[in-house]
């Protein structure tokens, strides 16, 4: 039902971009052990898993969720706002090609796609350090003849949009509300991290699954008192390069 495309670990993560946090050993056999357990729960949550070859020389390259938006009807290429994650694009447009029609970012615009965050017709775009408005203003044009509304959101304290916000099913955001402004969100229901683990929002919901992973169970444990269904993963490798769950995979419905 769903097509997942991730990307093999670049033996360079650890020269990863960093924002927010200092930078740690990342053991690289223990990432490839919990990518490949991740791949497996994107199996058994219904996806097809298209996984690519590592880029070695590009240390970000696992995080592809950054550099592409892909819709229904259409993908969009991104321009990374971190320079040394650009040259990741190239790759991913040939992976997807066969898929959609692809639109570009243009300079002077760059987006990352953990910026960017669809509920239902709804495109909200984090006005983060890698996205701007020019961005969002290229992503409306391009998606306005399928019916979509773009909006800008303001986000603080974290990397991406969807550091502080995603959809977990239907009607429910998982949210941390000190990064982001609830009311833009209009009439969705919420569920909040704890306030102890601020970085608990990035969760994947695929059909009637959802993958979390292991390192928050005071959030997990409200998610679970919503009724929903949990996937638990580990993450910790790529949470100390700045990556959650979202950003390791594209994952789009087959048609
Ligand atoms: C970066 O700073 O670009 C990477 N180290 C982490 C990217 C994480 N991607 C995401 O949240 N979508």
């Amino acid at each position: 039902m769903f097509t997942a495309i991730t990307r093999q670990i670049s033996p360079r993560l650890n020269e990863c971009e960093l924002t927010h946090l200092d930078r740690q050993p990342i053991d690289l056999d223990l990432a490839r052990a919990q990518h490949q357990q991740y791949e497996a729960a994107l199996r058994e949550a219904g996806c097809e898993v298209i996984s690519l070859p590592a880029e070695a020389e590009l240390p970000d390259a696992v995080f592809v969720e950054d550099v592409a938006l892909v819709f229904d009807e259409v993908a969009i290429i991104t321009r990374p706002g971190a320079d040394s994650r650009k040259p990741e694009a190239e790759s991913i447009a040939r992976a997807l090609s066969p898929y959609r029609t692809l639109c570009t970012i243009e300079a002077p615009g760059t987006l990352d796609g953990g910026d960017v965050l669809r509920v239902g017709k709804t495109v909200y775009i984090g006005l983060s350090s890698r996205s701007n408005r020019s961005a969002v203003e290229q992503t409306q044009k391009f998606l306005a003849p399928y019916g979509y509304t773009v909006k800008g959101v303001e986000v603080t304290g974290c990397l991406h949009l969807k550091s502080a916000v995603t959809q977990v099913n239907d009607d429910i955001l998982l949210i941390n509300p000190a990064w982001v402004d609830r009311s833009i969100f209009g009439t969705m229901k919420f569920i909040e991290v704890d306030e102890a683990e601020p970085s608990a929002a990035n969760a994947v919901w695929i059909g009637d699954t959802v993958l979390y992973p292991s390192s928050f169970p005071e959030t997990q444990r409200r998610l679970e008192e919503a009724g929903l269904h949990l996937k638990i993963v580990d993450a910790t490798e790529v949470a100390k390069a700045e990556g959650a769950v979202t950003c390791c995979s594209l994952i789009f419905k087959k048609r």
